[in-house]
């Protein structure tokens, strides 16, 4: 136990000089990835040795796996809707909502790579969303993009009204360039950062990765919030590791005495 306090001792007294630092910063931009919605029940991608909800990336996440079998792609598409109808935001989406609530969003960015909508149903506003998004779907022929709660059953092969066309997910799959608005507001907003967050992501997939040394390189301070250390951790200033639904809400609401 000795162990265990000393550890727990350390990891509160790295919360309280990062929530010091947070709490002096201009401008605050947080990267969060599958991590962060791992205690509102949702699957991350590399936890399950590299199966996903039983499938394997190129099966079901590429443009070519659309193009060689839109009924099995939309089948996991639909079957992640479905979920979400059950899960809702975790305190660590809580925290984030409420960061942006005090420091105003002028003074703060929240880029993740979820898709599962979670940061807006807590109340964050300014989210840029690099992959996309479960409620929404594209049309593949005309381009049309519209909001499709998950609470809306689809089909296994959407089409659209306008052009007849199949429908797909308003999803960034691997092989597929980031929409390039929302990269050069995140990259800006990275670049801008003096205290940069980066949230329940292993830090492995490009270019969302790269945010964190942009954000290291403009002189901003790194803040990691893991269950492990990752990629990421070789340009961590604060590494806080358990997990971000316990650790966010004391990093955000840290106020030193009399303050
Ligand atoms: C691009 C939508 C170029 C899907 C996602 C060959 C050809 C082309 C590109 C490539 C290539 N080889 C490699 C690449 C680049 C590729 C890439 O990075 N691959 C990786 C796998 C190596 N990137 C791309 O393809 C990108 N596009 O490069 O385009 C281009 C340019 C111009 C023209 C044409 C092409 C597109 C990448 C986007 C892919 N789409 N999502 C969907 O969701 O359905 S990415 C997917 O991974 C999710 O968005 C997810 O968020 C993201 C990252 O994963 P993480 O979020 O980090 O999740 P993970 O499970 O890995 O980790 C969870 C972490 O949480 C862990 O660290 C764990 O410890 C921690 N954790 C768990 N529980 C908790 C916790 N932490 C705290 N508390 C807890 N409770
Ligand atoms: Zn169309």
């Amino acid at each position: 136990m000795q162990y265990q306090a000393e550890q727990s001792r350390g990891l509160a007294a790295d919360i309280e000089q990062a929530a010091q630092v947070l709490r002096d910063a201009d401008y605050v931009a947080v990267l969060t990835g599958a991590g962060v919605s791992a205690e509102s029940g949702i699957a991350t991608f590399r936890g399950a040795g590299g199966l996903w909800e039983g499938h394997r990336i190129e099966e079901v996440a590429t443009p070519h796996a659309f193009q060689r079998d839109p009924t099995l792609v939309w089948r996991f598409y639909n079957q992640r809707r479905t979920k979400l109808c059950a899960v809702k935001p975790n305190p660590g989406h809580h925290a984030l909502a409420q960061l942006e609530e005090q420091r105003g969003s002028e003074r703060f960015a929240l880029i993740t790579q979820n898709v599962d909508g979670l940061h807006r149903a807590a109340g964050s506003r300014h989210v840029l969303e690099l992959h996309g998004s479960l409620a929404r779907i594209r049309c593949s022929g005309c381009g049309q993009v519209d909001e499709r709660p998950p609470e809306d059953p689809l089909p296994d092969l959407p089409t659209c009204d306008e052009c007849r066309a199949l429908l797909r997910p308003d999803i960034v799959w691997f092989e597929e360039p980031l929409p390039e608005d929302v990269w050069t507001e995140a990259a800006e907003c990275a670049a801008r950062s003096d205290v940069f967050l980066v949230a329940g992501t292993s830090a492995v997939v490009y270019p969302a990765a790269r945010l964190v040394p942009i954000a290291k390189s403009a002189g901003a301070v790194i803040v990691e919030i893991n269950l492990t250390a990752t990629e990421a951790s070789q340009w961590v200033d604060f590494g806080l590791y358990g997990p971000s639904g316990q650790i966010l809400p004391r990093l955000t609401r840290w106020r030193a005495a009399g303050r």
